[in-house]
């Protein structure tokens, strides 16, 4: 098989056996984010689009995640850095009720790897916890993550607790089942500052340069 679907495959077959040998191959060609966006995404949809038909069951896609996760970590060292100084922080959170975290693990890399300090608060954070960690971190802006249906729902929950909480920083929201458009319909109309939805970490970073601009 080609390099390429050698690196997906591991996803989709949830095995790391050769995982690493073939991203030191990937290396000498690609940069580490192009290897995550295309072979290793590409396993991911195909993940996915399995798991849908019922041909994978959950315990096979944490397998898939826990590749995923392994090739991310294993690629971040060669990730580009630049910046000494804080840019900015921003607290990230994959919100209540939801497990996924892979994409806002991928943001928090590349927002430090950027210059921000990101404060991760992991997975299924509720509203409270949120407003608490705001309360004590001071951050420059909040991250929201979620991908399931559900999650676009309940960052419109979040939103509206910020509100009663006076909390209006800029609000970054990205996950799989969010649109722009609900975003700056349902998620913005329950809010008093900006609200940014990113497709991917790489725009989440763009953003949240802006911001600090
Ligand atoms: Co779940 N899952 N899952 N799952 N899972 C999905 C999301 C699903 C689409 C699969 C499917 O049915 N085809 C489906 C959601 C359906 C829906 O609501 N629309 C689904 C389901 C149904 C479920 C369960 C309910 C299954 C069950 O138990 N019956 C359950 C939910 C549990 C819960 O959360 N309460 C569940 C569980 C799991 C696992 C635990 C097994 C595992 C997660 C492991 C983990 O994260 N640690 C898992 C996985 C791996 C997936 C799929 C296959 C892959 C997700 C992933 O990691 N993608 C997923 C199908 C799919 O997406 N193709 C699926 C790679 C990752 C890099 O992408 O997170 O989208 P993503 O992040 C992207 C962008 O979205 C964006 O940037 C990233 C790219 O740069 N982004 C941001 C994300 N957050 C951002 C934040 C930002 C900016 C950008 O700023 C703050």
């Amino acid at each position: 098989l080609p390099l390429a679907d050698r690196l997906a495959r591991y996803v989709v077959e949830g095995t790391k056996d050769g995982l690493f040998a073939d991203l030191d191959e990937a290396l000498m060609s690609s940069p580490p984010l192009d290897i995550i966006n295309g072979p290793l995404m590409d396993g991911m949809t195909e993940v996915g689009r399995l798991f849908n038909r019922n041909e994978l069951i959950v315990a096979e896609v944490l397998q898939s995640a826990e590749v995923m996760k392994a090739a991310v970590a294993y690629l971040e060292p060669h990730m580009e850095k630049s910046g000494t100084h804080s840019k900015g922080r921003l607290i990230l959170a994959t919100v209540k009720g939801d497990v996924h975290d892979i994409g806002k693990n991928l943001v928090e890399i590349i927002l430090a790897n950027n210059g921000f300090d990101v404060v991760n608060l992991g997975i299924k954070v509720a509203p409270e916890q949120l407003i608490q960690a705001v309360r004590e971190h001071r951050p420059d802006m909040i991250g929201l993550s979620g991908l399931l249906v559900k999650s676009a729902q309940q960052m419109v929950v979040t939103a509206d607790d910020f509100r009663h909480a006076g909390i209006d920083l800029p609000l970054l929201v990205g996950g799989a089942a969010l649109t722009k458009k609900f975003t700056l319909t349902k998620i913005a109309n329950q809010y008093d500052g900006p609200v940014i939805y990113a497709k991917d970490a790489m725009e989440g970073l763009d953003f949240a340069n802006q911001l600090m601009n």
